[in-house]
């Protein structure tokens, strides 16, 4: 029965099976399909901890097409190196390991962790959820995971796309998941994705912030321009519903291409030059964002006023001063910013000499020095994708300079190693403080009710069934290290707080984040509020305030 445990099923239907026909190996050959080998990159240390958390994070931005002429399903390759998902991927292994030396949660057992690289596309995360549900010879749910040690949830994944997809499989076993910065409004529906949580506020509320910013400065005709995903585009239906519901009107309405096609880009980049509407809502991913950005640039539109999204508002990939004469007086509401204790010096401790397995740390060191680390085959800055000048960017496979292994950090200056805009990555950190304190109730055995009437008494950990879990991570509840409160609602949904950030010029010719304001809940309600004395930068030709009439 070896090769039945190596075969690893597509077809879903054939997972959930939890045991496989007894027909002979010949017949099981036809009816299984094999996806190549499983290809994951990621982090684990499972060894001497009872339980594991799974983590999903962004460390590429996309997969490479696969080539027509493989006729067998393959795992995909990726690339374009992700600094920030590197740099919550970090913060989770950091969280993990603070954790564990704590003496007031889970005293007695340490956690572990299973981590992989989603390359923010739908394939990879389902894979890496698969894997982690099944261990990798596995063809059916074994929740004791090939690490050996007990899965007790999942940290992740970042676009809400890869949640939706991942959500829908571990619901069927009510295993947690914890998400930290998917968005979309859909998700806070329970009966679809019954074991999710986020740490991440719903889009709901970013939507209406973004009609108190409209409504604050009078514009009446607006832009719009989604990603061709659930975020961009249930921001976008949200943010429209609310938008006519104080009669103030759509413009335009456009869908940024994922894949780039010419045509599709020509549409959006033509509504934007054409439209009387100055005011534009931006509602997607920076990954998804830079080649509008470069459209921008090359046919040289100015003269825009963009409302961002949260997830480009502090990005460093779209906030370069190049960009600035197109994007800069952007304004948008972010995740309120935090620091965080140790994190920096635990970012800085990394070296690729340590491991010569550990490709990211090496991918990493190649793509922030531009150079060879010597002996490995780990490409860098490898780009496949086609711009608008219909050519496909093949950026230098390797750099022929080799690394030395005395680059230095210090000298970098490199969005993974800066800790000044913690946003996304404290909500990782509170992502899997949420595990822990809820595996901590769990295992305090102090419960009453529900779920330990029955046959289930208490559990101690290990030894516990993914749904009790579920029961606390519903109800989790803690005070973060800097004091703020969180508490989960029945749709596992925190409340959302912003501030509101315009993009300025600072001395330096570099671009700041400038807080100009903020939206808050309080007195049970919520409430806009740009700050006194604050100067919003407007990218228009007289710096004032843009029509949008
Ligand atoms: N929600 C997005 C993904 C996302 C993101 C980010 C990605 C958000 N913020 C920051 C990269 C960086 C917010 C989603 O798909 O739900």
């Amino acid at each position: 029965m070896a090769s039945r445990k190596k075969c690893l099923v597509l077809g879903f239907l054939a997972f959930l099976w939890a045991e496989w026909g007894t027909e002979g190996q010949e017949e099981e050959e036809q009816t299984c399909r094999l996806l190549g080998k499983f290809d994951l990159n990621g982090y684990v240390d499972a060894q001497n901890h009872s339980v594991i958390i799974g983590g999903l994070f962004p460390i590429h931005s996309r997969t490479i097409p696969a080539n027509e002429s493989i006729l067998e399903p393959v795992s995909a390759k990726c690339e374009g190196f992700n600094f920030r998902g590197f740099r919550w991927m970090k913060t989770m292994i950091h969280t993990i390991k603070e954790i564990n030396e704590r003496k007031d949660i889970l005293p007695n057992s340490t956690l572990g962790y299973q981590i992989f690289d989603t390359c923010f596309s739908i394939s990879k995360a389902t894979e890496s959820a698969l894997v982690l549900l099944t261990g990798q010879e596995e063809n059916r749910p074994n929740f004791l995971n090939s690490t050996g040690a007990y899965l007790a949830g999942i940290v992740g994944s970042g676009g809400s796309s890869l949640s939706v997809a991942v959500s829908r499989i571990l619901g069927l076993y009510y295993l947690s998941q914890v998400g930290y910065a998917s968005t979309c409004t859909v998700l806070s529906d329970k009966r679809q994705f019954p074991s999710y949580i986020r740490t991440i506020a719903s889009d709901k509320f970013q939507s209406e912030a973004m009609v108190k910013l409209i409504q604050h400065f009078g514009w009446v005709w607006i832009g719009t321009i989604a990603a061709d995903d659930d975020y961009g585009k249930y921001g976008v239906k949200i943010f429209k519903e609310k938008l006519e519901s104080v009669n103030l009107c759509i413009a335009f309405s456009e869908i940024l291409p994922k894949v780039y096609s010419k045509e599709k880009m020509q549409k959006v980049v033509d509504a934007v030059r054409t439209s009387t509407a100055k005011v534009i809502v931006l509602y997607t991913s920076d990954i998804d964002l830079s080649p509008f950005v470069l459209e921008m640039v090359y046919h040289n539109i100015t003269d825009r006023t963009w409302i961002a999204s949260e997830a480009w508002i502090t990005s460093a990939s779209i906030a370069k001063p190049e960009y600035f004469p197109y994007f800069g007086g952007s304004i948008g509401f972010a995740v309120p910013r935090s620091d965080i204790p140790g994190l920096k010096e635990f970012l800085y401790d990394i070296h690729p000499s340590r491991d010569p397995n550990d490709i990211l740390t090496i991918e990493f060191w190649q793509t922030a020095f531009n150079c060879t680390w010597p002996n490995s085959s780990v490409p860098y800055n490898t780009d496949h994708r086609v711009n608008m000048t219909g050519k496909e960017d093949r950026l230098h496979a390797m750099s022929d300079r080799f690394c030395t292994g005395e680059e230095k950090l210090e000298d970098l200056k490199n969005t993974y190693l800066d800790v000044s805009q913690l946003r996304i990555t404290n909500n990782v950190r509170q992502a899997v403080y949420a595990m822990a304190y809820a595996m901590d109730r769990l295992s305090r055995c102090e419960e009453k009710g529900w779920p330990f009437f029955g046959k289930y008494k208490c559990s101690n950990l290990p030894n516990f069934e993914p749904w009790q879990l579920m029961f606390f991570i519903q109800r989790v509840k803690f005070t973060t290290h800097d004091g703020r409160k969180i508490h989960v609602d029945r749709n596992g949904d925190v409340t959302g707080y912003y501030d509101l950030l315009n993009w300025q010029l600072d001395d330096n010719g570099d671009i700041a984040f400038v807080k100009v304001g903020e939206y808050i809940f309080t007195q049970s309600k919520f409430e806009f509020m740009i700050r006194k004395n604050s100067t919003i930068f407007w990218n228009t030709e007289s710096s004032k305030i843009p029509h949008s009439v």
